[in-house]
């Protein structure tokens, strides 16, 4: 799809560019190159925007210097993706004493007066985990696995990130409701490299793991790679020694993993972002009101129709249910 709406009546003359700084995480996963090529296909110069990207290769710090540049710099707009949640406020003030709007994209900022920053727009990683949650107990079921014959690695990803934390709680929410065995958690970085190590150290700790919940596609390429070298197949068929890979993005290639069973289960997590902070921004310069929180919608995929859909609740405190979409 097209990622960047075309502003019809664009009105940007040259002075009436709209510079925009933008701080990204890095460049660890499939979802966020996806994510940055949305941000800078949408804030491009025929769309009448000055983009100053940074990329912080996962260091806060990084980060904080870039918010202090594009400060100086005196940009119109700060759009930040915070690699984790807490450590924000003081550069945040600053930016706010310079006058400066900041929308925070994808993950959450945790700080101690939510007017830092003036809007957000990011999914719910809470909800992905416990929809994931839900459509393994929803396959066990089905399949008449006892929940303690159901023993879990949680390959989770960056500490102390939105997506982490929302998703291993809402995996931990599933064990304590229903008694899964959960053997193993430990961080893969949300990289393909780092989930493949874990993976190999999880495999030569325990022999028991039948479920690997890896908190995004990156880690499950890693994992199934590992998984196989170790001699053991990727599969649902966990009764007869199969080794069954949940996880999240729904990648491009993490679909075709799902395609060919080698991914069960893959809850959707949209990283195009660009439009959608463009609306905001558009809002703001109009000077109409905007959201504090904006979620963006997401499917599930899952290799087959075992499970056709999901109930679970989601950050605003509301039970949704949600279609399964079988790949077969
Ligand atoms: C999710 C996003 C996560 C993706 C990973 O909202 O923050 O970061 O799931 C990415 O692929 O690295
Ligand atoms: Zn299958």
């Amino acid at each position: 799809s097209d990622s960047s709406d075309k502003s019809s009546d664009s009105s940007s003359s040259s002075d009436d560019v709209i510079t925009v700084g933008f701080s990204q995480v890095g460049a660890e996963s499939d979802w966020r190159t996806a994510n940055s090529q949305s941000m800078k296909d949408t804030f491009s110069k025929e769309n009448g925007y000055d983009l100053i990207f940074d990329d912080a290769q996962q260091k806060q710090e990084n980060q904080i210097t870039a918010i202090r540049n594009f400060i100086q710099q005196e940009v119109d707009y700060i759009l930040l993706a915070p690699v984790t949640e807490t450590g924000w406020d003081t550069v945040l003030q600053e930016a706010k004493d310079a006058d400066i709007p900041v929308i925070i994209v994808d993950r959450m900022v945790d700080v101690s007066d939510d007017s830092l920053y003036t809007t957000w727009i990011g999914t719910d990683a809470l909800c992905e985990g416990r929809k994931a949650a839900e459509w393994l107990n929803g396959f066990a079921e089905a399949k008449g696995i006892a929940a303690s014959d159901i023993h879990i690695a949680d390959i989770q990803g960056t500490i102390g990130s939105t997506a982490q934390i929302g998703r291993t709680k809402g995996l931990e929410e599933g064990v304590d409701k229903y008694g899964w065995d959960l053997v193993a958690q430990q961080t893969g970085e949300f990289t393909q490299a780092k989930g493949q190590e874990v993976m190999e150290s999880m495999l030569k700790q325990y022999d028991n793991i039948n479920v690997v919940y890896c908190e995004n596609d990156n880690e499950a390429f890693g994992a199934i790679d590992a998984i196989e070298a170790a001699g053991k197949t990727v599969g649902s068929d966990i009764a007869n020694g199969e080794i069954m890979v949940i996880s999240f993005d729904t990648t491009h290639a993490g679909l075709q993993d799902v395609l060919d069973g080698k991914i069960e289960c893959d809850v959707e997590c949209n990283p195009l972002h660009g439009p959608r902070a463009e609306e905001l921004i558009k809002k703001l310069e109009a000077g109409e009101d905007v959201d504090k929180l904006n979620y963006v919608d997401e499917e599930i995929f899952a290799h087959d129709d075992t499970v056709k859909s999901v109930k679970a609740t989601n950050s605003l405190d509301e039970e949704k249910d949600f279609d399964v979409t079988p790949l077969t």
